[in-house]
């Protein structure tokens, strides 16, 4: 087996050729950190180490690791049928997990459209919102509003709808036509709020003014993040997310929830939309999809966006848009099997019920050295540190490598902490995660 360190360098694995995403490529190279194994909540790494998953993978693996049904359904289908082209023709399980997807859905959330990432089933939703807009003869409508903070994956739609300066500065124009509305975070009112903050629903009026400024009949849609994931977990004010969509609805603007961190069970109900009571008219997701095993994404949309590409002649595509690997067998299967892994075992019902528990032990470290915010909401929790002077991340990047060396993964986006396990966790393992970021938090400097 090719191992690392000594041979880091040798020809069977060169740590060189390898470009990684969003990774400081020289750090991680002097010092690599590498998982080879993989079961129910823990990682193992090259050393033979266990690391303590607190994060789900990058918020994916909302079903654990390696959980059997969903190994032996991707298997399986290898064996049976590898690949079958997407367009102009099918295979059954793609068939088979859209009609599963759209009956988790509330409402007429009737139809999925497949893709292979979260940033693909961005992308593909804001070119839905555009072309439903022209199907419908409001073919003016061809602004896209997104949120200050908002993360949308890395597609030029997504990076220009999105609300994140590093992602957006380096790459010249991106989409004409976009505006922000105002992100909600706001410690001066809402530190230390346990679940949804209580100010601050008046932010979603910040859409009143763009539309005062561009006039709605130039607004084809408006994506948000239920609960912002990456930028640190912003989690909507009451009354925030029901705001928005009266806002939408006034003034026939699309609402697209991104639900690729929220979808499957995060908040402890299917999806954001259930949980908060509000209805999208498209929803994007990805990740927990497949619980991360094979790369797959969805955009769901309400049955008047379909209707409205169907009056064509019948022999004509109605949406010219799609990936060779939309709904690819092998993510097929593997994301039928993760929803039956979600149902037998109430692993929704299991995350609501586990958040009060890890609601307390996440505000348990109030007061710890240089914390100035806990905040939650089922099974996400998030924890913004004090940056250092002159050094922002640092802080946290530190909290990071420390908590990796005593076998607990965790994640950080600028000083800001995120936790979010896979809904297998047990309540002495939250004790774990949480017992070792006290001790890394009280040593930190
Ligand atoms: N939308 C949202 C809301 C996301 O969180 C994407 C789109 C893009 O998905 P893909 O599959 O193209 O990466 C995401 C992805 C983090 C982290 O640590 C978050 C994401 C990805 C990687 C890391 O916060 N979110």
């Amino acid at each position: 087996m090719a191992t690392i360190g000594a041979s880091a360098h040798s020809a069977t694995n060169n740590l060189e050729s390898f470009w990684m995403p969003f990774t400081a490529n020289r750090q991680f190279k002097q010092q690599p950190r590498m998982f080879v194994s993989a079961k129910d909540m823990h990682y193992t790494t090259a050393e033979g180490k266990q690391v303590l998953d607190g994060t789900a993978g990058l918020w994916c693996c909302n079903a654990g690791h390696a959980r059997p049904r969903v190994v032996e359904a991707v298997q399986r289908q290898v064996e049976e049928l590898d690949y079958a082209p997407a367009f102009q023709m099918g295979h059954p399980k793609a068939f088979e997990l859209a009609s599963r997807l759209t009956a988790l859905m509330p409402g007429d959330l009737d139809y999925a459209f497949f893709t292979n990432s979260g940033s693909e089933s961005v992308d593909t939703a804001l070119k839905i919102a555009l072309a439903y807009q022209r199907a419908i003869g409001q073919g003016t409508r061809t602004r896209l509003i997104g949120r200050e903070r908002g993360y949308h994956g890395v597609g030029f739609g997504g990076i220009s709808v999105g609300g994140i300066v590093k992602n957006r500065m380096h790459f010249g124009t991106l989409l004409a036509g976009t505006d922000h509305i105002s992100h909600t975070h706001d410690l001066e009112h809402n530190a230390y709020s346990r679940g949804q903050p209580a100010w601050g629903a008046h932010l979603a009026d910040d859409l009143e003014k763009l539309v005062a400024l561009h006039d709605a009949s130039t607004i084809a849609a408006v994506i948000v993040e239920p609960v912002a994931g990456s930028t640190g977990v912003l989690i909507p004010p009451q009354g925030y997310l029901e705001r928005l969509r009266k806002i939408c609805d006034r003034h026939g603007i699309l609402l697209i929830f991104d639900e690729v961190i929220t979808g499957f069970g995060r908040l402890g109900a299917p999806f954001a939309t259930d949980y908060f009571g509000v209805m999208p008219d498209m929803i994007t997701c990805a990740k927990g999809l497949t619980s991360g095993v094979v790369p797959m994404g969805a955009v769901i949309c309400r049955k008047g966006i379909y209707d409205a590409f169907m009056d064509a002649p019948e022999n004509t595509i109605e949406l010219f848009h799609g990936y060779t690997y939309s709904g690819h067998p092998l993510a097929a299967a593997a994301g039928v099997a993760t929803l039956d892994t979600y149902q037998e075992e109430g692993l929704f019902e299991r995350a609501a019920e586990l958040s009060p528990y890890w609601e307390e032990a996440l505000h348990a470290l109030k007061g710890h050295p240089h914390v100035i915010d806990l905040r939650n909401l089922g099974l996400i929790g998030a924890i913004e540190l004090e940056p250092i002077a002159n050094k922002p991340t640092a802080r946290a990047f530190d909290a990071f490598l420390r908590c990796y060396e005593e076998g607990v993964l965790i994640r950080t986006t600028g000083d800001i902490i995120a936790l979010s396990p896979p809904l297998i966790v047990e309540k002495a393992q939250i004790d774990r995660i949480f017992d070792t970021l006290s001790k890394v938090l009280k040593q930190a400097h």
